[in-house]
């Protein structure tokens, strides 16, 4: 395995995952993904995977040769030592909106939809429901923010961070959720047209093969 490479720990139906994948291809950078099966396998839960990430969830990556877990902090760390495009905008109050999308999906929607959170709940309908609800929320926030930043991407006319965020997160709503968007007429158009982008079709869950 070459010394450069980048080894992520992920699962493909993880939008978490999908984010640090889209980053790596975005900009250039060699990688091989090494399947933690979260769903059937919950091989997360293991002792050994714990010892990659203890908090037990993925994504990790194994990058010049120190172990880092969160999706942000991975990106970040490939945006501070890596060549190549750029996720964040230069100027300030664009940073600040590619911040706000990234915290409303990463805070606000993802923790709350995690399959992690199933065994705590007595049913799958109770589940389900309360993780529709704060999708909704998500949804409808979003909606209002990407109406004061977006350009041809989510914030301006570059894509940033926040794409990368965004289109995982509303794959997971509209599959694994079942829930409708086309209401949200911003995030919706914004999503067919990123959909249509290289780097999200080439990182696609459907398109990988495990
Ligand atoms: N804040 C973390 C969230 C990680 C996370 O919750 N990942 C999910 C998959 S997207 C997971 O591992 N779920 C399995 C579990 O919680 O058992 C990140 O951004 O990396």
């Amino acid at each position: 395995m070459a010394a450069d490479k980048v080894i992520l720990y992920g699962f493909r139906f993880s939008s978490c995952t999908w984010r640090v994948r889209a980053a790596l291809t975005f900009k250039g950078i060699p990688f091989e993904e090494l399947k933690v099966d979260i769903l059937k396998a919950q091989d997360q839960l293991t002792e050994k995977y714990r010892a990659i990430n203890p908090a037990q969830k993925i994504p990790a990556a194994v990058i010049d040769g120190a172990t880092i877990v969160e999706s942000m902090a991975i990106i970040q760390y490939l945006e501070d030592t890596r060549p190549g495009p750029k996720l964040t905008p230069e100027s300030p109050l664009e940073k600040a909106r590619v911040r706000e999308i990234c915290e409303v999906i990463v805070s606000g929607i993802m923790p709350l939809q995690n399959i992690g959170l199933k065994p705590h709940f007595d049913t799958e309908d109770q589940y389900l429901k309360f993780c529709r609800h704060w999708c909704e929320r998500g949804l409808q926030t979003l909606e209002e923010l990407l109406k004061r930043s977006a350009g041809s991407y989510c914030v301006g006319d570059q894509l940033s961070l926040a794409d990368l965020c965004l289109v995982p997160q509303l794959y997971n709503i509209t599959k694994r959720f079942e829930m409708q968007i086309d209401k949200y007429t911003t995030l919706s158009k914004l999503n067919e047209k990123l959909l249509a982008e290289p780097v999200f079709k080439e990182t696609h869950p459907n398109n990988l093969k495990k």
